[in-house]
């Protein structure tokens, strides 16, 4: 079958939440994809950084495999022989000291948000149904309902109320912002140390060292939300040690099971986990045997094959090669390790069409708000494949 039998398919049968580019991929490897008429190229999106081990790691597969012949899911109500040590593996990865396994990413941030808000009643001492919660514009965490109550994206929130109440939003990237907006009920920060969807936004050097400071004095928790930058991402296991600083409670996912399944977490203290008791809160999949042997071997092979640090190096060499393209529509070209953002002037006329163009080379990549084309190919991305990427980005982004 050609292509189009597919894309009649999923027009047909499909709900249209998305306007996917017209390729329809059949396997990956590594940084390669291919289509059903045998095409090849290479994948600039990483399934947005769930994919950081590259395509169908060949020990995160025979992790799976193993385990899926052996237990699959049990539920909590009975323990497992693998979930354990995913904890400890987290716990010394990230220097935290209790883990809440879930399963989506947003699941992940709810968890978090119903865990500060009860620690905030608990501990803190706020009134019952009082607890704010602090993030920032032009954020993005999720699609459920409590995490579009606090987007400033009008298209991530219209139609979809009513809105869940105890959020207050703070320009990204502004302390002072910060200490003006937090109240005695206020019982965290929600922030991300990379803005992705909003376009690789990168806050001022220093932001989460003045963020974790005030957050330490005013008694108020930190929550990273480390999803699209953790896990080797940046060039470094989590964005945050850029500056040094620890979260209270960090929340992670996409990579953490290399994009073989749905594994997220939660990270975060003893004291603040320790206001959940037991039946306050789950998931049947949280936790799931087989989540927990995939994600162990997701983390292994990002430490082991030196994923984090080839991040770091490839992509500075990336950002290199970008910065030698001659276009005058191009407004500014940021990232941090392999998550780098190209963005236009509007008078480019908006970067999917440059995407468009990317593919019909044979590379693929995603426009974010418009004007902003990501890269983020997966950590095991070589020289000699940027080099490859480069050479096809350079003749289309390099003409208007
Ligand atoms: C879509 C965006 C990226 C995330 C951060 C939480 C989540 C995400 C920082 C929720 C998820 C995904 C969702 C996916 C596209 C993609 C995305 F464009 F939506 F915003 F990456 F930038 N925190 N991001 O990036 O995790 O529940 O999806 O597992 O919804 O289209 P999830």
């Amino acid at each position: 079958m050609n292509h189009r039998t597919y894309i009649e398919l999923e027009e047909e049968y499909g709900a249209h939440n998305y306007r996917p580019l017209d390729v329809v991929l059949s396997r990956g490897e590594g940084v390669w994809v291919w289509d059903v008429e045998g095409n090849r190229y290479l994948d600039c999106l990483a399934a947005y950084s769930a994919v950081n081990q590259g395509h169908c790691h060949p020990k995160i597969r025979q992790a799976m495999v193993e385990q899926a012949q052996k237990l699959t899911l049990t539920s909590r109500a009975f323990r497992n022989d693998q979930l354990g040590f995913l904890y400890k593996d987290l716990c010394e990865l990230t220097n935290s000291h209790k883990v809440l396994p879930m399963n989506s990413g947003a699941e992940a941030v709810e968890t978090a948000i119903k865990v500060v808000r009860k620690w905030g009643y608990e501990v803190k001492g706020v009134p019952e149904n009082e607890a704010q919660i602090i993030a920032c514009e032009n954020n993005f965490h999720g699609r459920t309902i409590s995490i579009v109550s606090f987007s400033t994206d009008e298209t991530s929130r219209a139609g979809f109320g009513p809105f869940t109440p105890g959020f207050t939003i703070i320009p990204f990237g502004d302390a002072a912002a910060l200490e003006r907006a937090i109240t005695p009920n206020t019982v965290a920060l929600l922030v991300e140390p990379i803005q992705g969807e909003a376009g690789v936004i990168i806050p001022p050097e220093g932001y989460l060292r003045e963020v974790r400071a005030i957050c330490s004095e005013q008694d108020i928790v930190m929550v990273t939300d480390e999803i699209q930058t953790g896990l080797g991402r940046t060039g470094k296991l989590l964005a945050e040690e850029h500056d040094g600083v620890e979260a209270d409670l960090t929340v992670v996912g996409k990579a953490l099971s290399g994009g073989f399944y749905p594994v997220s977490a939660v990270l975060s203290t003893t004291e603040i986990l320790s206001v959940l008791q037991p039946g306050e809160h789950g998931s049947t999949f949280g936790g799931n045997p087989l989540a927990c042997a995939v994600a162990r071997t997701a983390l292994r092979v990002l430490i082991e094959e030196g994923m984090i640090e080839n991040a770091a190096a490839v992509g500075a060499y990336f950002m290199e090669g970008l910065h030698q393209i001659d276009n005058p529509l191009i407004k500014e070209i940021r990232g941090k390790g392999l998550m780098i953002g190209v963005e236009f002037y509007p008078e480019a006329g908006g970067a999917r069409a440059y995407c468009e163009r990317l593919k019909e080379r044979g590379v693929l990549a995603k426009d974010t708000h418009e004007h902003t084309i990501r890269f983020a190919p997966p950590l095991v991305i070589t020289r000699e494949q940027v080099d490859w990427a480069l050479e096809r980005i350079t003749v289309v982004l390099g003409t208007n």
